[in-house]
């Protein structure tokens, strides 16, 4: 009998890409299932009652939350082609930098994209400083997995999508002279068929991320 492999995900949430980029990867066929977040679908509080966010892996009937725990499940559950790296230690710091790049490197970036001014150079400054431990993590590797991409370049693989918020703010975080490895990478990462393949088109994100930023904007012009 056929699997039953299902993605409850949104068109352009960059959580739900690492379980699809995971999939891809190891070549496993799956249904996206579109949800629009500010209509959850009963199917999505059904699956995912604690967090009620996407994304959801449901595999045979039984859901699974939380993108990074999705992550460990698909490696687990497909062995070809392995993201976690073998040794335990290295597995750990995996799972180390991963969990720093979503308490940290993210929430910073996301509060220097929001804010202005004064706030936002300290936030800026914060940003750079982790994403400068990012840099130093990929110190004579191609791809923090190595020569291949896996768990922690997923985990990562968000950045990619800065591009996108410095065209549509003008606010420059990855700095090609301060972040040349990190810049290499993102490079290496995006052009990669498999991650590209996944990848909402660039023009619709710009869209929305424009009607964000100018929504954002009236409203503290208006305050
Ligand atoms: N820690 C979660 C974060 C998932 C997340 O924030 N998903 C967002 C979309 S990108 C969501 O579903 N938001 C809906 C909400 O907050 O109500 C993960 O890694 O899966």
């Amino acid at each position: 009998m056929a699997e039953e492999v299902k993605l409850f995900k949104t068109w352009s949430s960059p959580f739900p890409l690492r379980v699809a980029w995971a999939l891809q990867l190891k070549g496993i066929q799956y249904e996206s299932v579109l949800e629009d977040l500010s209509n959850k679908s009963n199917l999505l509080l059904q699956y995912n009652p604690v967090y009620k966010k996407v994304p959801v892996l449901l595999h045979n009937g039984r859901p699974i939350s939380e993108s990074l725990i999705i992550l460990e499940y698909v490696d687990e559950t497909w062995k070809q082609y392995s993201l976690l790296p073998r040794d335990p230690y290295a597995r750990a710091m995996a799972r180390f930098w991963a969990k720093f790049g979503d308490d940290k490197v993210l929430p910073s970036i996301y509060a220097a994209f929001k804010s202005e001014g004064k706030e936002q150079e300290a936030a800026l400054a914060e940003a750079s400083e982790h994403l400068q431990k990012l840099e130093e993590e990929l110190k004579g590797k191609k791809f923090f997995g190595g020569d291949n991409i896996g768990y922690l370049d997923i985990a990562l693989g968000w950045l990619a999508n800065l591009g996108v918020f410095e065209e549509v703010s003008s606010l420059r975080v990855l700095d090609v002279e301060r972040f040349p490895l990190l810049c290499a990478w993102l490079k290496e990462f995006s052009d990669a068929p498999v991650i590209k393949d996944c990848w909402p088109p660039r023009d619709m994100l710009i869209a929305k991320f424009i009607a964000r930023h100018q929504a954002r904007h009236a409203k503290s012009s208006s305050t």
